[in-house]
């Protein structure tokens, strides 16, 4: 299948991110990238093309146009206060506090965002726009009529909501794709998130939707990011009631499980009928993720590639997480390899 990629993901090259009280070079790095191409080169899973470019129109389908805009200027907003660091907030509209939007790039960075590990830099806004389009020239892909594609979307999108940023994340690439799809006249689409972590975002950005199922498997909140979101009683609301499903699960959850948890997601996505399917494909469920709790093995992937393709319905894989390993490259690559091996195409 066709792999979409930008090299302008380069931009997004943070040098600190809030790790367990420390500054720390952040885990999701351009270098992530270098392996999953690397490994893609050494065994042809499917060719690179650009992305093309859609502009904003499509990102503001899916977003609060002052959140977009505070992407845009916020880090000359935060050099002009004279801070020497990176961009972060450091504190919230919490529990009974104003949810009024403030002047200072401090408190704009607070009102806008839902984590604190994820630190605003100078080419933080374009690497992010790029990885939008590269998710919408997948999108586009799909539409005209290939039956698979892979967005090789860096940074990731799946904690991005409607307003806020955080976990790595700035524009919802799969959401954005999603939208763009109804827009161009398909009338539903089911999103499956396999990433280890919660898909926050795109749970709130479609929770009161009909129109996109969305269901994910992810470490249990209680004890994984992004703990205040994820739970399995969150089920949608109005119209979307019935249309979300999460499958939080423990510390240690090895492949048995995780896989019934996908065989039950893709029992919902049958049942729905979709025109398409979105795979969030986050490959954090390693056993040797530096960040995560799962035990997935690298044969695994490639059983669940080949899972994903016999539910026969236009795939969209759009990159989320997976950590700085080689194994990233390798784990993401056989997604894409079981896939094609049971669609027979490559
Ligand atoms: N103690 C994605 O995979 N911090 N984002 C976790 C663990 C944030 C992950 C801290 C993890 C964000 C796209
Ligand atoms: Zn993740």
């Amino acid at each position: 299948m066709k792999i979409v990629y930008s090299e302008q993901h380069k931009l997004r090259d943070a040098d600190t991110e809030l790790y367990g009280g420390q500054l720390v070079k952040p885990f999701e790095r351009p270098s992530r990238m270098e392996y999953i191409l690397a490994r893609n080169e050494a065994v042809s899973a499917g060719p690179i093309v650009e992305p093309k470019d859609f502009g904003m129109e499509p990102i503001l389908r899916i977003h609060d146009e002052g959140y977009v805009s505070l992407l845009q200027t916020a880090w000359e907003e935060w050099v002009a206060t004279g801070y020497k660091g990176e961009a972060m907030a450091s504190t919230w509209p919490a529990r009974r506090m104003a949810q009024k939007i403030p002047d200072h790039i401090e408190g704009k960075l607070g009102y806008y965002s839902m984590a604190n590990e994820t630190a605003l830099t100078e080419g933080t806004w374009k690497a992010a726009y790029s990885s939008a389009q590269v998710a919408l020239t997948g999108a586009d892909l799909i539409k005209g009529g290939e039956s698979s594609a892979f967005a090789l979307c860096r940074p990731p999108g799946h904690h991005a909501a409607f307003d806020m940023y955080g976990g790595y994340c700035f524009l919802n690439n799969a959401a954005i794709a999603a939208q763009h799809l109804l827009d161009q006249g398909m009338n539903r689409i089911a999103i499956v998130d396999v990433d280890f972590h919660h898909g926050n975002g795109t749970q709130d950005i479609f929770y009161t939707r009909s129109d996109v199922l969305f269901a994910s498997l992810h470490g249990d909140p209680r004890d994984a990011f992004p703990h205040f979101l994820g739970y399995a009683d969150e089920r949608g609301e109005g119209a979307g009631e019935g249309f979300n499903h999460n499958y939080p699960m423990k510390p240690g959850t090895g492949f048995a499980e995780w896989r019934s948890a996908l065989n039950d997601a893709f029992g919902k996505v049958t049942d729905f009928q979709p025109d398409a399917l979105i795979i969030s494909l986050g490959v954090d469920t390693f056993e040797n993720d530096p960040i995560s709790f799962f035990k997935l093995k690298s044969d695994d992937f490639t059983t669940y590639g080949a899972d994903i393709a016999a539910l026969d319905l236009p795939t969209l894989f759009v990159m989320e997480g997976g950590y700085d390993i080689d194994e990233i490259g390798i784990n993401t690559i056989n997604v894409l390899q079981g896939f094609d091996a049971k669609r027979g195409t490559s």
